[in-house]
């Protein structure tokens, strides 16, 4: 075993991932193999070349506009009521992406088993289960529900779900995959070892979620349920629409491979995408890589120009994906580079490294950088309290804190539509925590048909079943 890989390892410079083999016990050479055989080697003269910083993705901005973007609100009610008829004949399965370490939040444990709701404490993966199976109840349909993990999380993901009896869910019904891996860089383009016997690998994005989904034979079950749409969702937003009949309706009739939700920014630098026209072709610029000059630009009434930014919820065509992976070794999205603190062996000492500043590189690709490679791509406007409040942070902005209470916020205007006396600041915020659950209603339309209180009291509200 040690010849082949010291060869395959020697063509791409990588030799020194051996130098402690000799030490190792027959199930750590095992364990070692394994991580070579999950990095794709053959690409790595080119991944090299990023990890220096020489072609990382970057996009020429001299030729740059805002996009079009048409607004939830303006959606006709023939779109609407085609997308219901779209999700009740099978043909859209929701897509959670949750491979991600979720270092920011600080919590130990797969982000999705946070619980966050204001009331019931409910789980981000509760909620979720509550919401697909209201949309199965609603439109009378089985729904499959598609979950990307990765190495650092899959096995306890799964663990929660069986804890949990799959929130009512049939487990059958309930898909679990893997996300791909890549390794850390030394800045000089040596891949790092974590232990003698480990390479330093993570999630290699969520870009990877498309080939995961080809090589998983996600997308292969997808095609014999019939399943023609991907609705697409990171893990951390409690208040996403996991399935949008408004949205799928505009896509599929717009014949969209590939479409997008937007909002209006917070501010000019909002920790979000920025979505822009670059010559034809739609493109997200990550908040991180936006020139100031463009991100504070004006129009002439003094709005900002570049104002759509992205939260992370797409609908994706099959067939777009069957398209883009049908030769996985002709695919792949640009990487993104980022310098981080990885803790490493000392190739000469064999001891652990724990760096003060950032000393590797990691790579990864974004989903949203198959936007460009879409037929006719979209973008759709959504109100930010009705279906965004991401759980990125323990305290401050994208916090727990305001999560729990832009939840309330919505089950408050959701209550006062639907003709219930609720007190609210001037922000839209009540008093107490309220919650309904994803069961009770799908959105504030559906909450005017529910028997309600005519008023809220002093006390925080939870309307369950
Ligand atoms: C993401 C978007 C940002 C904006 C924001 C909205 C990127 C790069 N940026 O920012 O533009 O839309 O969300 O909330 O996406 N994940 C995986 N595998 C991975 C990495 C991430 O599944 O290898 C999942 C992760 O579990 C989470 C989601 O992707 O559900 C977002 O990841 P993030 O927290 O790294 O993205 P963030 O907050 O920087």
């Amino acid at each position: 075993m040690k010849a082949a890989l010291a060869d395959q390892l020697a063509r791409v410079n990588q030799a020194h991932l051996l130098r402690f083999w000799d030490e190792l016990t027959e199930d750590q050479r095992r364990q070692l193999a394994d991580d070579i055989n999950a990095v794709p080697l053959d690409r790595l003269p080119h991944l090299t070349t990023v990890v220096r910083g020489e072609g990382a993705a970057e996009t020429d901005l001299s030729n740059i506009q805002p996009p079009l973007v048409v607004s939830k609100s303006s959606v006709g009610r023939a779109e609407i009521e085609h997308g219901q008829s779209l999700i009740a004949a099978g043909k859209v399965a929701p897509f959670t992406v949750a491979g991600g370490q979720g270092t920011r939040l600080g919590f130990d444990g797969p982000k999705g088993a946070f619980e966050i709701s204001p009331v019931k404490n409910k789980s981000l993966f509760r909620l979720f289960a509550e919401h697909i199976r209201a949309t199965e109840r609603r439109y009378d349909v089985e729904l499959t529900w598609y979950i990307m993990t990765s190495p650092i999380n899959h096995v306890d993901t799964v663990a929660y779900f069986e804890t949990n009896r799959y929130f009512e869910l049939t487990v059958e019904r309930v898909k679990f995959f893997q996300q791909g891996v890549m390794p850390s860089f030394s800045t000089d383009g040596q891949i790092l070892l974590a232990d003698k016997h480990r390479l330093a690998l993570s999630p290699d994005g969520h870009g990877g979620s498309l080939l995961a989904l080809a090589q998983s034979g996600m997308l292969k079950d997808m095609a014999a349920k019939g399943i023609e749409h991907i609705s697409y969702f990171q893990v951390d937003n409690p208040l996403v629409h996991c399935i949008d009949p408004a949205f799928i309706g505009l896509h599929d009739r717009s014949g969209s491979e590939m479409s997008s939700k937007s909002l209006a920014k917070a501010d000019d630098f909002e920790k979000v995408g920025n979505f822009v026209m670059v010559g034809d072709q739609l493109r997200v610029i990550e908040y991180s890589n936006m020139p100031d000059k463009i991100a504070t630009a004006r129009n002439d009434d003094g709005s900002r120009k570049y104002d759509a930014g992205s939260i992370a919820i797409h609908l994706i065509r099959r067939a777009f994906v069957e398209r883009l992976t049908a030769d996985p070794a002709a695919f792949g999205l640009p990487w993104h580079r980022a310098v981080k603190k990885v803790p490493h062996v000392d190739l000469k000492s064999g001891t652990l490294v724990e760096p003060d500043e950032p000393n590797a590189v990691k790579l990864e690709s974004f989903i949203f950088d198959a936007l460009p490679l879409a037929q006719k791509p979209l973008v759709m406007e959504v109100e930010r309290a009705d279906e965004f409040s991401p759980v990125k942070n323990a305290e401050g902005v994208d916090s727990v804190a305001t999560a729990k209470r832009d939840m309330s916020r919505r089950a408050a205007q959701w209550l006062q539509h639907a003709g219930v006396s609720v007190s609210r600041d001037a922000d839209g915020y009540p008093p107490v925590a309220c919650e309904i659950s994803p069961m009770v209603a799908l959105d504030a339309d559906e909450l005017k048909h529910k028997r309600l209180p005519k008023v809220v009291s002093n006390e925080p509200v939870y309307l369950g079943e």
